[in-house]
């Protein structure tokens, strides 16, 4: 039995949403959906309201998600307009540098008038609705206003973790065939340069990368880097002399606003697609209700815009809310492990939102750099990205929140667009380590490997049996893809690849996830991008990766290697291949540990059993199970000792 804490009276006084309401309304989303739907879209500005509120089949054969499909709006005029008149002054945006000493606030008015000048100049360089534009910058406003310029015209933002490498960025734009890409000289984090400018310039290079037209470099750090004319251009140069009125183009709610690349079980990373309307009332909604928003709230996510969080909770949700959001460019443990309190109290934040795998970090440094802060402000908590271990929980509520204010743990996904199972702070009671109950018109369902739905308390795979306006709406490029990714496995069904047990209340506990993706500090790496870029070094004859228990990242990569005939394992070589998948893909995708291996476990028809290779990397030789299906038993013999050697 889970320890539970329950809802603060004081709290659930004042909230938004209190246990009878949460109840209600739940009952409410799913028994007519299309109502409460229908309800929850009058909390945008629409051009042309909407009617037709659902229209979907999750069946394979004639898939198709619409919601508000005949109402037209703009994503931008929500996130900006709507508010001059009520909120003009109001800041939007503080923005915290990585260097403590940079600080800027702009308004809402201000925000609205630099995202229309820079509307103006993408519409000046050629970009018209539907075009492809690539975002590749560290995490400064200029990163907002690109995304609200794109939508505000029209065109469709591909924004790329600043992280990844020129390889990665390359492919993302090749599959896009962005024809612009915004980037800055070179970022700043823990007080290092991260050449990005360089970055783009080298994945220019890279085969099917043409479609570009043009690169916009805002200048950050001043660092020298190459302009080549006329394909580079100066934000502050192209900025100059553009009218600050640009109108708001009317997009169809099923128009899409983005894509957002993610990593899955097999091949390239697929670009998810979300659209305008049901994104929007959804990450709206979804963050104001979690996080119990109020208009004086300081509210601050710490995930970078290269995610999904950064979108969906930096930018659209709580700028669509009138929120007052902090921007942060730096890291957990820069200048000192006090940063993010420090920030709290400078900033006087109210709502703050991180990871797990920060908050394990920054637990290791003991209380004494939270202790340092006063963290008075706080009134909500929350975590994404994987889940949270209890003690990781307990210490966030402890010492952090001063066991005084409420944690929400939101599971979610880049294909979800927004939470799905979520506490509302006013109305359900928290278990440490657990995502609670569903959101609004979430209805989650517990399968066995064979679909079977299981009732009560049950493990299993985590499946939605329905739609939610802010459900992913293709792979961008391969429709077909999107079929047989989710809703193939269980059809009928969304599969969202995670496994989950509920418990005897019916809480949900997400156990990660059950398919080839390994969730590294909250970031889904595919084991099958790991593993190409090893087979790519000419000394490679086969790799195969899986995850592994991390103190910290909560997963690591564990890598094994089977090298060429005449080939033999040098400290060297393992430093080799470890920095070509730090080249190849980007440093978060560094195998932690990567063990020779003379074979690999397969079955007779020739497929790698990752089960094993997961239970050795874990070093729980005990656990292999049946391996009497290997074509060869005796590889595992000698990889399980190499382990146990190794470890
Ligand atoms: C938002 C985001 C999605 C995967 C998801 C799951 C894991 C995210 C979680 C969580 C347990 C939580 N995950 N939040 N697991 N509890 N609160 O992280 O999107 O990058 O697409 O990752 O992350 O495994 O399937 P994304």
């Amino acid at each position: 039995m889970s320890e539970k804490y329950p809802v603060d009276p004081a709290f659930a006084e004042k909230a938004r949403i209190r246990k009878d309401d949460y109840e209600r309304l739940y009952t409410e989303s799913v028994r007519d959906p299309e109502g409460f739907w229908k309800r929850m879209s009058e909390r945008l500005d629409w051009i042309v309201p909407p009617t037709r509120i659902k229209d979907v089949s999750f069946d394979p054969a004639n898939l198709h998600i619409r919601w508000y499909e005949d109402g037209q709006l703009n994503v931008a005029a929500n996130c900006l307009d709507r508010h001059l008149d009520t909120r003009g002054d109001k800041t939007a945006i503080i923005f915290e540098g990585d260097d403590p000493g940079e600080t800027r606030r702009i308004t809402y008015r201000e925000l609205h008038a630099e995202v229309c000048r820079f509307a103006n100049t993408l519409k000046n360089l050629g970009i018209t609705k539907g075009d492809r534009v690539a975002i590749y910058l560290p995490m400064i406003p200029e990163a907002a206003v690109a995304m609200l310029a794109c939508a505000r015209i029209g065109a469709i933002h591909s924004v790329v973790f600043g992280g990844f490498s020129p390889e990665s960025l390359a492919s993302r734009i090749a599959d896009s065939k962005a024809k612009l890409v915004i980037t800055a000289d070179e970022g700043t984090r823990g007080g290092k340069k991260i050449p990005l400018k360089a970055n783009v310039d080298e994945s220019l290079t890279k085969p099917n990368t043409n479609s570009v037209e043009t690169v916009i470099v805002v200048r950050r750090t001043g660092g020298a880097i190459h302009m080549q004319s006329p394909r580079d251009r100066w934000y502050h140069t192209v900025m100059e002399g553009q009218s600050a009125h640009c109108p708001a183009e009317p997009m169809n709610a099923e128009d899409p606003l983005f894509t957002l690349y993610t990593s899955g079980s097999t091949g390239q990373p697929k670009g998810v697609l979300h659209t305008s309307g049901g994104y929007l009332v959804y990450t709206s909604l979804t963050h104001e209700l979690a996080f119990d928003l109020r208009e004086d709230d300081v509210y601050w996510c710490t995930a970078d815009v290269g995610w999904i969080t950064g979108h969906s909770y930096v930018v659209y949700g709580p700028l669509a809310n009138g929120a007052t959001v902090v921007m942060f460019d730096g890291v957990p443990h820069y200048p000192d492990y006090s940063r993010f309190w420090q920030v709290v109290d400078k900033h006087q934040v109210t709502l703050f939102y991180t990871a797990p795998t920060a908050i394990r970090a920054l637990m290791r440094e003991g209380d004494g750099p939270v202790k340092a802060t006063s963290r008075k402000s706080l009134r909500v908590l929350g975590t994404v990205g994987e889940p949270i271990n209890p003690e990781a929980w307990k210490w966030y509520h402890e010492v952090v929140g001063d066991s005084r204010v409420p944690i929400v743990d939101t599971w979610w996904q880049t294909e979800t667009g927004g939470f799905m199972i979520t506490p509302l702070p006013g109305a359900v009671d928290l278990k440490p380590g657990s995502a609670t109950l569903p959101f609004f018109g979430v209805v989650p369902a517990v399968v066995d490997a064979d679909g079977k739905p299981l009732e009560g308390e049950a493990s299993g795979n985590l499946v939605i049996t329905d739609s939610w306006p802010g459900q992913m709406r293709t792979v961008y490029g391969d429709h077909q893809r999107f079929i047989d990714t989710y809703f193939k496995t269980y059809p009928g069904n969304y599969f969202t690849g995670d496994g989950v047990r509920r418990d005897a209340d019916g809480y949900y506990w997400i156990t990660g996830r059950v398919d080839d993706v390994i969730n590294v500090s909250g970031h889904r790496i595919g084991t099958a991008e790991v593993e190409s870029a090893l087979v790519a070094h000419p000394k490679v004859a086969e790799a195969a990766v899986v995850g592994c228990p991390h103190e910290i990242k909560g997963q690591g990569i564990y890598a094994f290697v089977t090298l060429n005939a005449g080939e033999s394992g040098s400290d060297e070589l393992r430093k080799e291949l470890i920095a070509s998948v730090r080249k190849d893909i980007g440093a978060l995708a560094a195998p932690d540990h990567l063990q020779w291996a003379p074979g690999l476990p397969k079955t007779r028809s020739g497929k790698i059993m990752r089960r094993i290779l997961r239970k050795i990397a874990e070093n729980q030789p005990d656990q292999l199970g049946d391996i009497s299906t290997l074509a060869d038993p005796g590889v595992v013999k000698s990889l399980v000792e190499e382990r146990l050697v190794k470890a």
